[in-house]
Formats: structure tokens, sequence, C-alpha cells
């Protein structure tokens, strides 16, 4: 047995799992396959707002193959089981019911209604059509400020309103700094004052994973069995439990290889639970897994925000204060998170700034649409965009470059730990670093240039560039400060490490990766940490039995806070085998050295590896009396902070001033996230966060049409761009280690989405802003931004009711 000595952490290996994830031989939950197992399939609702009048199953139940069909009051006879929502953010936030099936009204078109039972999947979709239901249509509000006007259809009657909650910070009251109306009057009343408003709307996004969702549901054992394509297996577990009133015990969640999640599969879905009463109630196991359509209209969808901004400032371009006024969709039901996903922003629309006034207030509101929640930087990307938008409109108010007026209120690298003005202690930062790293290989001044004498030869393409100077808050979470916003769980993550007797090592982690490449990269944790071969460890991951205990993945916490498990349950794991190695060549612990996985007596050549140790402590022929005979840890370990990584993105776009149509040129990232394990993934995670960003930006929007139906509910419609519509993105890293771990890691997982959005924007905006362009809505496709240009409303050119929305126009005009 050898031990390594070239560090692992640091490498750019490729990943563990790519030979089966790229090449799909994996077991995926649709591949899976038991003996007796029936088909589920799920009636939706057409509209979006009504009465069920009633529901006649006779003709389906006589289909082919057809073995059940089931209503709401099938399931849930007593119509008492609602589908969890974790986050209560204020006491008296409205929560209304989210019931499996929908038995008297529907809310959103999309909401289950009736469910089949066959032997194939072909047959219990054909059923479907033969169910007849009878809906008694009801009016719909679709829009948030129409939803809080004085008589507005109600999506839930029983609530009396279609406010979900509203939720305050205010840095006067919470005395972390001071009071927005002293500010805005100061500013209003000074002569060396500025008052910026904007308002900005964060378009409804649909995380397109690749793997739609699926579920298998096995009750033939002692154990029931529920294999989901889930970020949160554990999660699903507990929560599973608790809402159908199941023993937790009785119960194993198994996420085999997912095909992505983004946020979208942290939910606990009510198609799960349809098909463990299904399960239950049959005897026997049941599939169902959703086509894309089905995907992309029940699935929950992402951002969907309208935010006011004021910022107030000095002439020179020092921040003053900032006033934040939103409005978040909620959809017509509460997911997991759904009302604290503004939340998650509240505290990052001061960036990396230094803002000494901040106010923050956010109303939730219900509509008849399919409910939102997490999505790629959850609350994030909205803070950031806003932000980095108002600092280049703030510039352009007063003449200044806007690269200067982010200098000018940044946190100096020499300032850190730093205490915003929202109370969260950043540790570090190096922005003066990644900033000229980006600018360097951006060519920032040649770019300018060429920008000036496209204006001054009147091209017909102009060119513009964008800045998006981010920091963001992830690692969630340190679990009191959970606690604090009123969130239903912890924030920890657990970790076990096993030495086998021929000193191979099984990782157990509580993350439960979907495309992050965990197991590579927890396998260099731990190469390092133990000092054994990279290829001698095997992670295992999303199956609550070999993974007891775990809160999963999500917020870009895996590294910092699963990572460290792991690190944490490793040292416990050489503190066993020191005591061991000790014992074995008879000298006392401190006399050892430990390095590259061998113990050595100092100043000798005696030695034994931790492989070898893990042998003899398996045999346990001779082992101290303080020590039990096996080689092995667990640890949890709870944050005491979030990671901040942070980053400078530069955006260079051209935009044809008569088609709208707007190439990206060139897009620079420099990112911060401290120490990294494995660059290649790290690049990997960046590209992919990049092009989710650039997408919000450029291509795409969920769209309903009046009566509440989505007209973007399939990839013509919903333009979601491949890797031919991006350009080449140039990566490059600073590293400011963090102190809030030991690995000194930084999350990356959502850095690219939270930063690029508003790097293009701004890019787009710059371009033409001589044109007497100050905003563009997203996304910016060639209508809107021609409609920009030429002052004319988008929506009155097109109709975004029309069906199809301003995206799918793009599509068909081919002028992406
Ligand atoms: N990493 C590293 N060095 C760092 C930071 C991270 O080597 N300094 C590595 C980690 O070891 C891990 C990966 O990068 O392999 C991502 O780590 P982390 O930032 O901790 O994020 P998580 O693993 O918790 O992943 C969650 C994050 C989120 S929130 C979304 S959304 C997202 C994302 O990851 N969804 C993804 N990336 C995704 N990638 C894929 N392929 N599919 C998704 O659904």
């Amino acid at each position: 047995m050898t031990a390594t000595v070239e560090p692992e952490v640091g490498k750019a290996r490729l990943r563990k799992e790519d030979a089966r994830l790229i090449t799909g031989r994996t077991r995926w939950t649709d591949n899976i396959t038991l003996p007796g197992m029936l088909h589920m399939a799920i009636l939706r609702s057409p509209m979006a707002h009504a009465k069920i009048v009633k529901i006649d199953t006779t003709e389906a139940r006589s289909m082919p193959g057809v073995v059940a069909v089931y209503t709401a009051t099938d399931l849930d006879p007593d119509g008492t089981i609602a589908l969890p929502n974790a986050w209560p953010i204020t006491p008296d936030m409205k929560h209304p019911r989210r019931p499996v099936l929908a038995a008297d009204t529907v809310n959103f078109a999309g909401e289950g209604v009736a469910v089949v039972l066959a032997m194939t999947d072909y047959q219990a979709h054909d059923a479907l059509e033969a169910i007849d239901v009878d809906y008694d249509e009801l009016p719909v509000v679709l829009d948030m400020e129409a939803a809080l006007a004085d008589g507005a259809p109600l999506v839930h009657a029983d609530l009396e309103t279609n406010q979900n909650a509203f939720w305050v910070f205010d840095s006067g009251a919470a005395g972390t700094g001071g009071d927005i109306e002293a500010a805005i009057s100061e500013a209003h009343g000074s002569d060396d004052g500025i008052v910026l408003k904007r308002r900005f709307r964060q378009q409804r996004l649909i995380p397109a994973f690749m793997e739609p969702r699926s579920t298998v549901v096995d009750p033939t054992a002692a154990q029931m069995t529920i294999w989901s394509a889930t970020q949160v297996p554990h999660i699903l577990k507990t929560m599973a439990a608790l809402t159908l009133g199941l023993p937790e015990h009785k119960l194993r969640v198994i996420a085999p290889d997912v095909g992505g999640g983004f946020g979208g599969k942290i939910g606990v879905l009510p198609e799960e639970c349809a098909a463990i009463l299904v399960a239950q109630k049959l005897g026997k196991p049941v599939k169902w897994t959703e086509s894309r359509s089905e995907c992309m209209l029940a699935a929950h969808h992402g951002r969907d925000q309208i935010q006011d901004i004021t910022i107030t400032a000095r002439k020179d371009g020092t921040l003053t204060g900032m006033k934040v006024e939103l409005l978040a969709d909620m959809g017509a039901y509460l997911g997991l998170v759904t009302p604290g996903v503004p939340i998650l922003g509240a505290f990052m629309f001061n960036a990396i700034y230094k803002i000494p006034a901040y106010h923050f207030a956010c109303t939730n509101v219900f509509t008849n649409k399919t409910l939102t929640d997490a999505y790629r930087g959850a609350g994030r990307p909205e803070a950031t965009f806003a932000i980095e938008r108002m600092m280049d409109e703030l510039a352009a108010e007063l003449g200044l470059e806007p690269m200067e007026i982010r200098e000018k209120n940044w946190i100096k690298h020499e300032e850190f730990p730093y205490t915003t003005v929202c109370g969260l202690t950043y540790d570090t930062g190096n922005y003066e670093a990644a900033t000229a790293k980006a600018m360097e290989m951006f060519d920032y001044q040649g770019l300018r240039r060429e920008q000036a004498q496209r204006r001054e030869s009147g091209d017909t393409v102009q060119l513009g560039i964008g800045i998006s100077t981010y920091t963001e808050m992830c690692g969630l979470a340190p679990s009191r400060v959970l606690g604090s916003l009123s969130y239903g769980a912890g924030g920890w993550e657990h970790a076990a490490i096993r030495m086998l007797p021929t000193g191979k090592v099984e990782v157990i982690t509580g993350s439960s990766a979907h495309g992050q490449g965990h197991e590579t990269a927890w396998s260099q944790i731990v190469a390092d940490q133990l000092g054994v071969p990279f290829d001698d460890v095997e992670v295992l991951h999303g199956d609550t039995q070999s993974s007891y205990k775990g809160l999963d993945t999500y917020g870009s916490r895996s590294l910092t806070v699963g990572g460290t498990a792991v690190v944490k349950a490793a040292e416990k794991v050489v503190v066993k085998a020191r005591k061991m190695a000790a014992h074995m060549m008879e000298c006392a612990e401190d006399d050892l050295e430990f390095a590259a996985g061998k113990f050595t007596v100092r100043g000798t050549d005696k030695s034994t590896t931790i492989q070898d140790i893990a042998l003899s402590t398996f045999f346990a022929h001779d082992y101290p009396e303080d020590i039990e005979p096996s080689l092995d840890a667990e640890a949890t370990f709870d944050p005491e902070n979030f990671s901040f990584p942070h980053g400078t993105h530069l955006c260079a776009a051209e935009v044809d001033t008569e088609t709208g149509r707007v190439r990206l040129r060139s897009y620079v990232c420099v990112d911060d996230v401290g120490k990294v394990i494995n660059p290649l993934i790290v690049e990997g995670q960046v590209h992919g966060g990049l092009a989710q960003g650039i997408a919000q930006a450029l291509y795409e929007e969920a769209v309903h049409d009046e009566s509440g139906t989505l007209t973007t509910g399939t990839f013509a419609d919903y333009l979601l761009p491949s890797a031919a519509d991006l350009p080449s993105f140039s990566t490059a890293r600073t590293e400011t280690p963090a102190t809030s771990n030991p690995l000194g890691a930084k999350g990356v997982g959502e850095a690219g989405t939270i930063a690029s959005t508003p790097a293009v924007v701004n890019a787009v905006v710059d371009a033409v802003r001589h044109m007497g362009v100050n905003d563009i809505e997203m996304p910016c496709s060639p209508m809107r931004v021609w409609a920009a240009i030429n002052n004319r409303s988008a929506e009155s050119e097109v109709g975004r009711e029309a069906g199809g929305g301003l995206g799918s126009i793009d599509a068909s005009g081919g002028a992406r």
C-alpha cells in the first residue's frame, strides 16, 4: 500500500462521475423498473382558476390497462393533507392549504385534479383523455399589483386577501445603520444630493433541468422506498413523514443520479405524495415521470418580482442610502421556501458597497400561476441585478465612469472583516484585485475607445460595456441565523468516514449532488486529509439508508458546510489512527509525525501507513485500551458564518440598432471563491452559471395569456440558449481564502448566475444609452431592444398576452 504525496486539493481532475453522467449510462429514477410496477399519470387543470363541479372517471376506468383512477377524495378523504412550507417568514403569514390533488377549486393552470394508474405509461396517459371534468370558471388574477388592488379576485377566497406576507428590514430600526427617510430628505434638500429611482422587473423563469422530475415508490418491503429525482432526499424523507403522517423510520429515500436541479428540485412535491398514497393504497410499486411540457407547467418557477429601488448619493457618487420595495409573486401556493426567496436577497442589495442607510420591504403576493420557489441564486440574483443596474444608472446621471463609482463605494480589502448595513460580516475579499485582473483581460480602455468611434461614426451596430462587481452570501447556513429568520430547519451538514480493512475509504456525505461533482471533490479532500490515493476513496450519498443524516444540496452550501464536515470527520479518524500507530510502534503519540498518510516516529525511519493501521484495527488482536477497534468517525458541522464569494464580470455587447439584435462579443469574469478544491469543477460551475444568468438577461421568460394559460410551455416558445448562442467565456480567479471554514473555500455553485445578468443588461443599455435609453426590460429580446431605441412599447407592438410572448417572436424571427 502506498501513500500519495502530491496534494489532491487544487488539482484539475476530471470528475469521477463524468463517464456515467455524460454517457447517460447510469441509474436515473425513470430507469428503475420493479416487478408489478404501475405507472401513474396526472390529469392537470387547463383552467387557471375554476370550481370543480364534477369529475367523471367512468370511461377512464374501463380503458385498457387501467388499474385505478383517483381524485382528491380518494387520496385524502378528509381534505387535511397539506404540502409543507418550511419558511413562515412572519407570524401572520398567510399559508393556503396546498393539496395533493385539487378537490373543489383549481388555482393555477397545471394543478393536478386526478391520477390514473395503469400497466404502462402510455395506457395511463391515454386514459387521462377519457376523464371528464366540469369546471366552473372563476376570474383570474395574474398581475401582482392588480392582485393587491381593492376588489381584486381572490386566489384563495378563504384568505380574504391576495397578500401572503409583508416583511421589512430597516437598518435604522435594527441598529445596523442609519435611517433611510432621513437620507432621502437630506439628498432632496441638498444641492450636493441626488435621489435616483428605478423600477425593474424580474421576469418569471422556468428551471430547465435536463431530467424532468420522476419518482418511484415501492411499498412492498418493511421500509417503503421512494426513489426521486430530487435535490433533497433527507428533507423529502422527514417532510413526507410529517405531511402524510407516516413513521419516518419506515421510509427510505434514494436520489439516484439526478440530472440537474438548479433549485427546481428542492420541493416536496404533490406528485411524490400522490405516488406514495396510491402505492400504499394498491400495495404495488408506482412510477411517475413527467414530460418536459408537464414539467414546465407544474414544476415551480423562479424569480418574478417587481423591484422599486431608490438610491441616494452625493454628487461625487458617494452612496448615502438605499430603499428597496419589492413585490414578489408566490404563484398560487407556497412551496418549501417560496416566501423566503426574497428574504435571501434582502441582505444582498447593498452588495459590496458601504451604504450608510438601508431599508427593505417586501410584499409577497398570490396569483393564479404556478408557484415560485428557489431557482439558482434564489433572491440574490434579483438583488445583485438591482444594485448593479443602479450603479450604472447613478454613474450615467452623474456623468461618472461606472467602474469609478463602484470603486469609490466598495469595501476596501484592508477593511475586512466588514460588517455591512444589513448586519452581515463579510470575512474576506479583495474587490480591487479581481477588478484589476478583469479589466486587464477585457481590454476595458480599448473597448471604450471603440465604443466612442462607433458612436461618432453613427454605426448601425453600437457597442456597450457592462459591469457587475458582485458578491453573494452562500454556504447556507448558520443554524442560529436561519432560526432568527424563522426558517424551519438548521443549516448544518453531516459526514462520516470509515476505513475498510484493506485500507480503502468510504465517505458518507449528507450533501446530495445532482451535477456538482461532490464524489470527485470530496475524494480529493479525503485523499489529502488521510494521505490515501484518490482512487481509494468512494463517496456515498443520496440514499437515506447509507447517508443517514443530512440537509442536502442548495444555496452553494455543500463544500463550505458539507466539505468541512468531511474534514472534521477525517481529523477524528486521524486522531484514532495516531493512538493506534503509537501503540503499534511503542512510542508516545506526540512522537509521531503524520504526513502523506504515514505516521513516522520522529527522528527514526520507523513508520506505518494509515491504510496498514486500518487492517490492524480490523484484526483487533492488539489495540490500546482507550479506543474502539474501528477506524471510523462522523462529524456534524454547523457553520458560524455564510461564505461570501465575489468577483468582477465584464461584458461587451454589440447591439444592432436597426433590428434590436444583441450579440455578446466578449465576456470576462474573475471570480474569487477562496481556496479551490477542483479548478475544473469550479470552471464548469461558472460556465453553467453564466449560461443561466445570460439566459435571463437575453432569452428566457415564462409568459401567461390573459386567462392564465402558460404560453411558453415548450422549448419552442421558452427560449433556452444553447452553447451556440453563448460567447466563449474568459474566466480567471483571484483567491482570498475564507476564514469561516478550514478549507478556506467559498461557494461557487450560483456565482455565475448571480453576477452575469446585470453585466449583460448593463452592456445592452450602455450600447444605446446615447439614443435616449436608460432601461430595457428583461429578457432583452430584439423586439424589446428595438422598441426601447424607438421609444415604443414592446408590449403594444407584439402584445405580451398574444400567445407566445416576446420570447417566441424572437425565435420565429430567427433573430438570435
Ligand atoms: N468547489 C470547489 N472549490 C470551491 C467551491 C466549490 O472545488 N472554492 C466545487 C465543490 O467541491 C463542488 C462544486 O464546486 O463540487 C459546487 O460547490 P458549492 O459551491 O458548494 O455548491 P453545491 O455543491 O452546494 O451546489 C449547489 C449549487 C446550486 S445552489 C445550484 S442552483 C446549482 C449549482 O450548484 N445547481 C446545479 N450547480 C449545479 N450544477 C449542475 N451540474 N446541476 C445543477 O442542478
